[in-house]
């Protein structure tokens, strides 16, 4: 009996031992600071998932801009967008803050109206991924989002603004290039657009696997470089 007791016991000891712990995350989750366990892709996109914060606090290895500060992290514009607090369709930013900046696009009556903001140039990566929130007021115009290498731009996201979402929603999105690359958010508005229409961006983090390429600000410097290169 004793012996059945101690066997029973012994299993039961080793059967513990092997579980995991209570609370344990996954490989692929963030383990919050009270235990909680949240997808790792939620870990630094400015949503606290956790409930405690603790998933947006150390974040200094992620490449982030909220748009609060004056100028654009280091993304880098060619046009369009306009970092503001208020436009005639929007009001607040991602945060629900009425105070706070987010960047936009309003219509321009009668003409097409265009926007682009550029990461910084990429090393090649297969574990890049970039968060960001947008906000389509607008019936007449598309959001996409375009990986540029030095020979092509490839369109990796689409948000056709049919039906208006007239909510800030999240996009996640994992790139894998074998190539030095730049993300390229580009909006569009038609010329049909009417003046209460808006697209508008806020709270882009790219993740630790986007390295960018020192000192080069666009994919067309590294063209520049690799003509020096090779130039006899
Ligand atoms: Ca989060
Ligand atoms: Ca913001």
């Amino acid at each position: 009996m004793t012996r059945l007791l101690t066997l029973l016991l012994s299993s039961a000891l080793s059967l513990e031992f092997i579980t995991a712990p209570v609370g344990a995350c996954l490989s692929q989750e963030f383990t919050c600071s009270q235990g909680l366990c949240v997808p790792k892709d939620r870990e630094c996109d400015f949503t606290d998932n956790c409930g405690d914060g603790s998933d947006e606090e150390d974040c200094s290895r992620y490449k982030r801009c909220d748009f609060e500060e004056t100028g654009l992290c280091d993304l880098i514009q060619t046009s369009g967008w306009t970092r503001t607090t208020e436009v005639p369709g929007l009001k607040h930013d991602h945060t629900n803050s009425t105070s706070a900046h987010f960047l936009s696009l309003s219509p321009v009556r009668g003409n097409t109206a265009t926007a682009d903001l550029s990461s910084p140039v990429f090393l090649p990566s297969q574990t890049c991924q970039m968060s960001f929130y947008h906000y389509s007021g607008a019936k007449h115009g598309a959001l996409q989002v375009l990986v540029q290498t030095l020979d092509e731009s490839t369109e990796m996201w689409k948000h056709s603004t049919q039906p208006r979402m007239e909510t800030w929603q999240q996009t996640v999105i994992q790139f894998s290039s074998n190539h030095s690359f730049q993300v390229v958010i580009q909006g569009q508005l038609s010329a049909d657009s009417e003046a209460s229409e808006v697209l508008a961006i806020d709270d882009l983090s790219f993740s630790p696997g986007c390295l960018t390429v020192p000192g080069t600000a666009t994919i067309n410097n590294i063209s520049l470089h690799r003509r020096d290169k090779f130039r006899p």
